[in-house]
């Protein structure tokens, strides 16, 4: 009796330590798919398209850990969020990767259990209205209704802004996405604020005739947006973070979908240990010499991620700005593979 007390003991001991130290490498590699959260359906970064696959530049990031993890980027579940939802299914280990236009800020980072594993857009607050309000500037947006979504930090910024700048407005905030985006285009609201990647995607892909609309100048706040995972599992952390380096790294070393078979012959150091022709980088990690190689292979490298989804090849033709590479003045800096 004493034994069999002992042994339950131990064994809800291991369990105990098991939940503590859940290895989402591991869990995955056994599933066999990644469980990727994403919006409800947000196009260009996080969107199904007529065939029901989801695509975007935030879906390219679950597409990139399957890629490095288990060797085909098809090996990902779409879960789809909205705000408020997103972070209690991590916690929750519903999903293993938050890839869902999440802006990090200090709260989310360090006191929800969450931890950002890079920046994969650089955005700003911004303001969408209908020409017809006959605004300018939000500066005149005094007395205005404003329409959000429930549990975005755009709650927050708006209020900070209005407060600092002494203008007057009516918050009109709502949980689901497509019932804010209703409640604006049938003027319940003035305004629609949230960062200026999704209302250039509402105008684009919600809204009748998006010409009616227009976006204001004013950009009110900093909204990197990235991939979280959880806190406690560093080495999925790693492989996340560094799936999208290997993203930025190869649009900065000039290797793209099309040539990375060419590439494998590269002379540069840099490319052989990115490809893993040069071994080391996927041992680091706990996956495949090739893990960077299929990323690049079957996602694409950063650059073209973006202007597939988001930027010239997409219909939101959103310019790379902040999110060109370093060198072109923008902000994309890829920590170097060695
Ligand atoms: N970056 C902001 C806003 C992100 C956000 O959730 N935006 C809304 C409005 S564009 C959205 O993506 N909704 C889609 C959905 O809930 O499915 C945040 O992290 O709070």
């Amino acid at each position: 009796m004493r034994k069999f007390k002992y042994a339950v003991g131990a064994f809800a001991m291991l369990a105990g330590m098991q939940l503590v130290h859940a290895d989402t490498l591991d869990i995955v590699k056994k599933r066999g798919f990644v469980q990727c959260g994403v919006t409800t359906g947000f196009a260009g970064f996080s969107a199904p398209d007529s065939k029901g696959a989801w695509q975007g530049l935030d879906v390219d990031m679950c597409r990139a850990v399957a890629a490095a993890v288990l060797g085909d980027a098809s090996k990902f579940k779409a879960v789809p969020l909205n705000s408020q939802q997103r972070f209690t299914a991590l916690q929750s280990g519903e999903i293993d990767l938050l890839a869902r236009n999440t802006t990090v800020t200090q709260q989310r980072d360090t006191a929800l259990g969450a931890v950002h594993a890079g920046i994969n857009f650089y955005d700003g607050q911004g303001f969408l209205v209908p020409k017809s309000l006959g605004v300018k500037s939000a500066k005149e947006l005094d007395g205005a209704t404003v329409c959000m979504q429930t549990g975005t930090s755009n709650e927050n910024t708006m209020a900070d802004w209005a407060r600092a700048n002494k203008v007057k407005y009516k918050p009109v905030v709502i949980e689901q996405f497509n019932e804010v985006v209703n409640a604006f285009a049938s003027g319940r609201c003035d305004v629609f604020s949230t960062d200026a990647s999704g209302l250039a995607s509402i105008r684009i892909s919600k809204l009748e005739k998006p010409d009616d609309y227009v976006v204001l100048p004013e950009i009110i706040s900093k909204e990197p947006l990235g991939p979280f995972v959880r806190q406690g599992d560093d080495r999925w952390l790693n492989i996340v973070k560094w799936s999208l380096h290997a993203m930025i790294g190869a649009e900065e070393l000039g290797v793209t979908s099309k040539n990375v078979d060419e590439e494998l012959k590269s002379a540069n150091p840099n490319i052989l240990r990115l490809l893993g022709v040069t071994a080391g980088a996927g041992k680091n990690m706990g996956v495949d010499e090739k893990w960077a190689y299929n990323i690049v292979k079957q996602v694409g490298n950063y650059g073209e991620s973006f202007e597939r989804n988001v930027g010239q090849g997409s219909p939101l033709k959103i310019q790379r700005g902040l999110n060109a590479q370093w060198t072109d003045g923008g902000l994309m800096y890829a920590l170097p593979v060695r």
